[in-house]
């Protein structure tokens, strides 16, 4: 695939980052969200898992998604435009264990009605710690989107807190507990960056096929499609 340019490309950015701009909260399930004609990319995991610091890795930004030591509060959904090439939709965290009951259940209906408004959503990054099992409230979002049969990635978070030696063993478990081939898993670190290209081309990837709502609709293509 080398050749078509002229332009040497040492160690190429499969995600070069032109221009953010944000568009906006969705506070409430059938609240205000931004209209766009993009392809969309949400992140999701529990609180303090690691997400804001991910997508400023992601984006390279410092400061785009707040990251913050003081967890649960983030309840609404926010979109970033990425150049013209997607919208970036971070999700709320859930499951954080010192806020009320019914606020932890919040979470569902907000983002299951997203997920149902968003004609242009093309697939998830969800996130687990790469040093814990997966919590119930991970093992019930990966459920739901294994429903809705959205396609998914897992980033296995602050690998940087493992020795070498641990992560591909922490990686084989995950895998391992939440049924999902290891290769669908991208081990990654905000300190040190590892992980930033390979989930960037993952979501490049990601955005380039078609939206898999379209191909329920047109029916028929997959094995799996019936109605
Ligand atoms: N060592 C390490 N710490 C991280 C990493 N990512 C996030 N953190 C820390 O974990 C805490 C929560 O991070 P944040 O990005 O706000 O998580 P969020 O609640 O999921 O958005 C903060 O103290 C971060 O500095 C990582 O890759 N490695
Ligand atoms: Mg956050």
């Amino acid at each position: 695939m080398a050749g078509d340019q002229d332009a040497p490309s040492p160690a190429r950015d499969p995600l070069v980052i032109r221009d953010i701009e944000y568009l906006g909260p969705m506070a409430s399930p059938t609240g205000w969200r931004p209209e766009h004609p993009y392809p969309e990319i949400a992140f999701a995991g529990r609180s303090n898992v690691g997400k804001s610091s991910l997508i400023n890795k992601l984006v390279r930004r410092k400061k785009l998604a707040r990251v913050s030591n003081t967890p649960g509060r983030t309840r609404e959904i926010h979109f970033f435009r990425v150049n013209q090439d997607f919208v970036l939709v971070d999700l709320p965290g859930y499951g954080y264990a010192r806020i009320s009951r019914e606020r932890r259940a919040e979470w569902r209906p907000l983002i299951e009605r997203f997920l149902e408004r968003s004609p242009g959503i093309r697939g998830i990054v969800q996130l687990l710690d790469a040093r814990h099992d997966p919590t119930a409230d991970d093992q019930q979002m990966l459920g739901f989107l294994a429903d809705l049969g959205l396609p998914t990635i897992v980033a296995a978070t602050k690998i940087d807190k493992l020795s070498r030696a641990a992560v591909p063993r922490r990686l084989r478990e995950l895998a391992e507990q939440i049924g999902m081939d290891e290769s669908q898993i991208i081990p990654f670190s905000a300190v040190t960056g590892d992980g930033r290209d390979d989930l960037a081309q993952a979501i490049v990837e990601l955005i380039a096929q078609p939206s898999w709502r379209v191909s329920e609709e047109a029916g028929g293509e997959s094995d799996e499609a019936e109605r």
